[in-house]
């Protein structure tokens, strides 16, 4: 765990949050500022700055599960829904501990960029 990193203590307890989900490699929160109905942050309990920081099959297999498990509890598996990482500048990467938006519970539209 790093100690300054704010995802790293909400994925392991240190700072609780509004968990949907969690097994022993990631947890799911609800973001704090939701762009859409459902807004839901998928996060490795071990800290990888993004998805190409080396992350481990099996935490990648855990964080699909994840997302399969928080569609289905969240009721948009059926209506459709988005997953987004950003990773770095270009993508505005605000925390830099990985972790996968995933949204929906209304139409998304066709853009996948904010401007
Ligand atoms: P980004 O790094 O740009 O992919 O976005 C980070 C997201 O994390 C942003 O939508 C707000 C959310 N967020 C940041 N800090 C916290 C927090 O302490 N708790 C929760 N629940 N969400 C957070």
């Amino acid at each position: 765990m790093k100690d300054d990193c704010i995802f790293c203590k909400i994925a392991n307890h240190v700072i609780e949050s509004d968990y949907v989900y969690e097994d022993d490699l990631v947890c799911a929160f609800r973001d704090m500022n939701p762009a859409a109905p459902t807004h839901v942050l998928v996060v490795p309990k071990e800290h990888y700055a993004t998805i190409v920081d080396g992350v481990p099959q099996e935490t990648l297999a855990a964080m699909a599960k994840a997302i399969d498990e928080v569609v289905k509890s969240e009721g948009i598996d059926e209506s459709g829904f988005r997953v987004i990482t950003n990773a770095g500048p270009d993508a505005d990467q605000v925390v830099k501990h990985l972790h996968l938006h995933v949204l929906g519970g209304r139409f998304l539209g066709e853009s996948l960029l904010a401007e």
